[in-house]
């Protein structure tokens, strides 16, 4: 992001704080602070950690594959889902999110239902800078789109977001917000998550499955797909709210 957007961005968190929208189509709406933190999972989930469910936290379902390479593409593609309710939430692929280092590449989709209505919003992010969204890029359910993220050095990249019906692509070139961010590529991971929205997560709709194909994520040398990645589920109050399976190149996310 420009630092002239930046600026821009800052005063906009500022009148949010003063007068933060209570509704969540307003809150949706004004999206100045919406984000997607780095992943930390919640002890107690962790303790029960096993080959069917590895990790848990408040905000992150989805898979992360096999730690120990320096991860520089991932790439999933997904039908966009009708959410039902009163929530949102966001399918994503992303770069470093699972690491101790407070930095993430990231694109993806988010729904949103609110008052019997949906809306969609497709966007990239480099974490700590909030997200922004594509203009000219509008997404409906049943939209099937291709999301990749491509780091092309530790402090650039790209986001590219592909309408497999039509062939419609946008792409846009991201830098890390500062050296603090910079990628070491370390995982990659393909999400669905409750985001944060004015320092709260919003309430997590419904999104029925989100089920990405093609799921691969790359280093320089090879392609690894989900398979023998770490589970991740999103866990709230003691309820577990979401169930992922893999099979193949494929990941299901299901709202249960
Ligand atoms: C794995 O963890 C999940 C979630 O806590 C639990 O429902 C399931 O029974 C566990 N499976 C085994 C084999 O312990
Ligand atoms: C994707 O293609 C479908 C089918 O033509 C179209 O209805 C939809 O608006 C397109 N969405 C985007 C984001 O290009
Ligand atoms: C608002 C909120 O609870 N956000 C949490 C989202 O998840 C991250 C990582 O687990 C936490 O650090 C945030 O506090």
């Amino acid at each position: 992001m420009k630092l002239s957007t930046f600026f821009v961005s800052s005063a906009l968190i500022f009148s949010v704080a003063v007068a933060r929208p209570s509704r969540l189509a307003e809150r949706i709406a004004a999206r100045e602070s919406r984000r997607s933190r780095p992943f930390t999972p919640s002890d107690s989930a962790r303790a029960s950690g096993n080959s069917t469910h590895a990790e848990f936290s408040t905000n992150w379902s989805g898979v992360s594959p096999p730690s120990g390479q320096t991860f520089t593409t991932v790439t999933g593609t997904f039908t966009v889902p009708t959410p039902s309710g009163n929530g949102a939430a966001s399918a994503w692929v992303g770069i470093d999110g699972d690491t101790a280092q407070q930095s993430i590449l990231q694109s993806g989709v988010d729904f949103t239902a609110s008052g019997g209505r949906v809306s969609f919003d497709a966007w990239f992010e480099w974490f700590p800078n909030f997200a922004t969204d594509f203009s000219n890029f509008p997404i409906a359910a049943g939209n099937v789109i291709t999301v990749t993220v491509h780091s092309t050095s530790s402090t650039t990249g790209t986001a590219t977001l592909v309408n497999e019906s039509t062939g419609k692509t946008v792409t846009q070139a991201l830098t890390a917000p500062d050296s603090a961010a910079a990628l070491k590529g370390q995982n990659a991971e393909w999400i669905v998550e409750d985001f944060e929205e004015g320092d709260s997560l919003v309430p997590f709709a419904d999104f029925g499955t989100v089920t990405f194909t093609g799921a691969s994520a790359s280093t320089a040398s090879s392609s690894l797909g989900p398979a023998s990645g770490v589970i991740l589920d999103i866990e709230q109050n003691g309820e577990v709210l979401t169930s992922v399976s893999t099979s193949g190149s494929t990941i299901s996310v299901s709202h249960t």
